[in-house]
């Protein structure tokens, strides 16, 4: 089955799904993705946290009030999770731990949801792992 999205609500963000769904296309091929992009600054985000290994913006799509997106700003093979080793448990921890620091920044520490698509089954459409932080609103289970 396609995966399902709501649709974005500017015309550069059309343009910007428009890539998401190319590289979705391409599943995971290792090639480089618009993440390095928003990592070396080329493209404009809305940074929420940023430390040396670690960085958290906002999603351009958001799906709940609060929706930021914290990724390894190495990716170091971790393009999707199932491609998780032994050797990424020290940045896997630390991306959870930003996850928190994110939460608690945005004041949803009452509560909030951490999700990881991981593959074409998941819906993930950009191949740099990403945990998703969202919050600000009722959160429902089980989730599409
Ligand atoms: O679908 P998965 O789990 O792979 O999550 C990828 C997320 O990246 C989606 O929620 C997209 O909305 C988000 N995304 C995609 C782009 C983008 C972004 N968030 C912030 N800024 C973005 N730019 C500039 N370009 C994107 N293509």
């Amino acid at each position: 089955l396609p995966c399902r999205r709501l649709p974005f609500s500017t015309r550069a963000a059309h343009d910007e799904q428009a890539a998401a769904k190319a590289a979705a296309a391409t599943a995971d091929s290792g090639a480089p993705t618009i993440f390095d992009k928003i990592i070396n600054k080329e493209i404009p985000s809305s940074i929420v946290y940023e430390d040396e290994k670690v960085l958290a913006f906002r999603d351009i799509n958001p799906q709940a009030p609060v929706h930021v997106l914290v990724i390894p700003k190495l990716r170091n093979g971790l393009t999707e999770l199932a491609k998780a080793e032994g050797r990424h448990g020290e940045i896997l921890g630390q991306l959870l731990y930003a996850a928190k620091i994110v939460a608690e920044k945005e004041g949803i520490l009452d509560g909030f949801r951490v999700v990881i698509n991981s593959g074409p089954t998941a819906c993930q459409s950009v191949y740099h792992l990403h945990l998703h932080v969202l919050g600000g609103r009722q959160m429902n289970w089980p989730p599409g």
